[in-house]
Protein backbone atom coordinates (compact mmCIF):
# COMPACT_ATOMS: atom_id res chain seq x y z
CA UNK A 1 0.00 0.00 0.00
CA UNK A 2 1.02 3.56 -0.77
CA UNK A 3 2.35 4.81 2.42
CA UNK A 4 0.53 8.20 4.04
CA UNK A 5 2.56 10.78 3.67
CA UNK A 6 1.98 13.03 6.95
CA UNK A 7 2.32 16.79 8.31
CA UNK A 8 5.85 15.25 9.79
CA UNK A 9 7.12 14.73 6.79
CA UNK A 10 10.22 16.21 4.72
CA UNK A 11 10.11 16.87 1.57
CA UNK A 12 13.42 17.13 -0.79
CA UNK A 13 13.53 18.69 -4.44
CA UNK A 14 16.69 16.96 -6.25
CA UNK A 15 18.08 18.73 -9.42
CA UNK A 16 21.24 17.96 -11.16
CA UNK A 17 22.01 18.87 -15.26
CA UNK A 18 25.63 18.67 -15.19
CA UNK A 19 27.07 14.97 -15.13
CA UNK A 20 28.87 14.03 -11.83
CA UNK A 21 31.73 11.54 -11.14
CA UNK A 22 28.37 9.07 -11.28
CA UNK A 23 27.42 9.18 -14.70
CA UNK A 24 24.84 11.65 -16.33
CA UNK A 25 22.35 13.32 -13.95
CA UNK A 26 19.65 10.15 -14.08
CA UNK A 27 22.02 8.24 -12.29
CA UNK A 28 22.81 10.97 -10.11
CA UNK A 29 19.76 11.53 -9.03
CA UNK A 30 19.40 7.79 -8.72
CA UNK A 31 22.23 7.53 -6.40
CA UNK A 32 21.25 10.39 -4.07
CA UNK A 33 17.77 9.35 -3.53
CA UNK A 34 19.48 6.24 -2.12
CA UNK A 35 21.44 8.42 -0.24
CA UNK A 36 18.60 10.01 0.97
CA UNK A 37 17.41 6.53 3.03
CA UNK A 38 19.44 6.91 6.03
CA UNK A 39 17.77 10.06 6.65
CA UNK A 40 14.48 8.34 7.43
CA UNK A 41 13.14 6.55 9.43
CA UNK A 42 11.12 4.94 6.66
CA UNK A 43 11.91 4.00 3.10
CA UNK A 44 11.00 7.66 1.30
CA UNK A 45 8.72 8.11 -1.06
CA UNK A 46 10.18 8.89 -4.27
CA UNK A 47 9.19 10.72 -7.39
CA UNK A 48 9.45 10.02 -10.89
CA UNK A 49 12.05 11.90 -12.38
CA UNK A 50 11.46 14.83 -14.99
CA UNK A 51 13.18 16.76 -17.79
CA UNK A 52 12.73 20.63 -17.49
CA UNK A 53 13.44 23.66 -18.83
CA UNK A 54 15.97 25.78 -16.78
CA UNK A 55 14.01 28.80 -15.05
CA UNK A 56 16.15 31.65 -14.03
CA UNK A 57 19.37 30.29 -15.09
CA UNK A 58 22.13 31.01 -17.32
CA UNK A 59 22.02 31.32 -21.14
CA UNK A 60 22.79 27.84 -22.46
CA UNK A 61 21.83 26.31 -19.28
CA UNK A 62 21.82 22.38 -19.75
CA UNK A 63 18.23 20.63 -19.37
CA UNK A 64 17.46 19.98 -15.64
CA UNK A 65 16.24 16.38 -14.52
CA UNK A 66 14.40 16.76 -10.95
CA UNK A 67 12.17 14.67 -8.77
CA UNK A 68 10.44 15.55 -5.41
CA UNK A 69 11.39 12.48 -2.41
CA UNK A 70 9.41 12.75 1.11
CA UNK A 71 11.14 11.02 4.01
CA UNK A 72 10.37 10.59 7.49
CA UNK A 73 13.07 12.74 9.43
CA UNK A 74 14.94 11.19 12.36
CA UNK A 75 13.99 11.23 15.91
CA UNK A 76 15.69 14.61 17.24
CA UNK A 77 16.53 15.94 13.92
CA UNK A 78 15.96 19.59 13.35
CA UNK A 79 15.68 21.56 9.59
CA UNK A 80 19.31 22.84 10.31
CA UNK A 81 20.65 19.56 10.95
CA UNK A 82 18.46 17.72 8.12
CA UNK A 83 20.20 20.80 5.51
CA UNK A 84 23.38 19.95 6.82
CA UNK A 85 22.91 16.54 6.03
CA UNK A 86 21.64 17.52 2.11
CA UNK A 87 24.51 19.93 1.83
CA UNK A 88 27.43 16.77 2.41
CA UNK A 89 25.49 14.85 -0.18
CA UNK A 90 25.81 17.45 -2.40
CA UNK A 91 29.42 17.69 -1.82
CA UNK A 92 30.03 13.92 -1.93
CA UNK A 93 28.59 14.04 -5.42
CA UNK A 94 30.63 17.02 -6.72
CA UNK A 95 28.78 20.01 -6.26
CA UNK A 96 30.90 23.36 -6.89
CA UNK A 97 30.00 26.70 -5.76
CA UNK A 98 31.56 29.39 -7.62
CA UNK A 99 28.78 31.82 -6.83
CA UNK A 100 26.87 32.53 -10.17
CA UNK A 101 23.47 32.74 -9.75
CA UNK A 102 21.62 29.16 -10.62
CA UNK A 103 24.59 27.97 -12.01
CA UNK A 104 24.61 24.11 -14.08
CA UNK A 105 25.28 21.84 -10.83
CA UNK A 106 26.04 18.08 -10.46
CA UNK A 107 23.23 17.83 -7.64
CA UNK A 108 20.99 20.10 -5.79
CA UNK A 109 18.97 19.12 -3.24
CA UNK A 110 16.46 21.78 -2.18
CA UNK A 111 14.73 21.55 1.58
CA UNK A 112 11.13 22.03 0.66
CA UNK A 113 9.82 21.65 4.04
CA UNK A 114 10.37 20.01 7.54
CA UNK A 115 7.13 19.13 8.45
CA UNK A 116 5.44 22.13 9.56
CA UNK A 117 8.69 24.00 10.62
CA UNK A 118 8.81 27.46 9.43
CA UNK A 119 12.33 29.38 9.41
CA UNK A 120 13.18 32.74 8.08
CA UNK A 121 17.09 32.85 8.40
CA UNK A 122 19.46 33.47 6.06
CA UNK A 123 20.57 29.84 6.21
CA UNK A 124 17.71 28.54 5.65
CA UNK A 125 13.71 29.52 4.46
CA UNK A 126 11.20 26.53 4.46
CA UNK A 127 8.60 26.49 3.21
CA UNK A 128 10.77 26.89 0.34
CA UNK A 129 10.09 30.44 -0.80
CA UNK A 130 9.81 29.54 -4.85
CA UNK A 131 8.47 26.02 -4.61
CA UNK A 132 5.15 27.22 -5.66
CA UNK A 133 5.83 28.77 -8.74
CA UNK A 134 7.90 26.36 -10.25
CA UNK A 135 6.71 22.95 -12.32
CA UNK A 136 9.58 21.55 -11.66
CA UNK A 137 8.77 20.95 -8.06
CA UNK A 138 4.66 21.08 -7.84
CA UNK A 139 4.37 18.24 -10.07
CA UNK A 140 6.80 15.54 -8.58
CA UNK A 141 5.81 16.37 -5.35
CA UNK A 142 1.71 16.33 -6.18
CA UNK A 143 2.73 13.05 -7.71
CA UNK A 144 4.15 11.97 -4.24
CA UNK A 145 2.10 13.81 -1.89
CA UNK A 146 -1.31 14.44 -3.94
CA UNK A 147 -3.47 16.91 -5.70
CA UNK A 148 -4.76 18.79 -2.66
CA UNK A 149 -1.63 18.66 -0.66
CA UNK A 150 -1.20 22.09 1.15
CA UNK A 151 1.36 24.74 0.26
CA UNK A 152 1.59 28.37 1.56
CA UNK A 153 -2.46 28.40 2.12
CA UNK A 154 -3.14 26.48 -1.41
CA UNK A 155 -3.22 23.25 -2.95
CA UNK A 156 -0.71 21.80 -5.06
CA UNK A 157 -3.06 21.27 -7.84
CA UNK A 158 -4.52 24.69 -7.79
CA UNK A 159 -0.89 26.05 -8.07
CA UNK A 160 0.04 23.86 -10.73
CA UNK A 161 -2.63 25.04 -12.44
CA UNK A 162 -1.46 29.23 -12.19
CA UNK A 163 1.74 27.91 -13.49
CA UNK A 164 3.49 29.29 -16.19
CA UNK A 165 6.23 26.95 -16.95
CA UNK A 166 6.25 24.61 -19.85
CA UNK A 167 5.35 21.25 -19.84
CA UNK A 168 7.75 18.49 -17.81
CA UNK A 169 8.99 14.90 -19.85
CA UNK A 170 8.79 12.40 -17.65
CA UNK A 171 11.64 9.43 -17.64
CA UNK A 172 10.46 5.85 -17.22
CA UNK A 173 10.79 4.53 -14.39
N1 LIG B 1 17.01 24.99 -10.10
C1 LIG B 1 17.34 26.26 -9.95
C2 LIG B 1 17.08 27.28 -10.95
N2 LIG B 1 16.42 26.80 -12.09
N3 LIG B 1 15.39 25.12 -13.35
C3 LIG B 1 15.03 23.82 -13.48
N4 LIG B 1 14.38 23.44 -14.57
N5 LIG B 1 15.30 22.90 -12.51
C4 LIG B 1 15.97 23.24 -11.38
O1 LIG B 1 16.21 22.38 -10.52
C5 LIG B 1 16.38 24.58 -11.21
C6 LIG B 1 16.06 25.49 -12.24
C7 LIG B 1 17.98 26.73 -8.71
O2 LIG B 1 18.32 25.74 -7.88
MG1 LIG C 1 17.53 24.78 -6.23
MG1 LIG D 1 19.92 24.50 -3.67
Amino acid sequence: MRRKLTNGHAFVALGANLPSDLGNPEDTLRRAMAALIPLSKHLPVISGIYESEPKDCPPGSPLYLNAVVALLPLAGEEPLSFLHKLQHIENVYGRIRTGLVNEARTLDLDLLAFGDAVSNTTELTIPHPRAHERRFVLQPWMEIAGADWLLAGRTLAQWLMDCQDPPLGRLPD
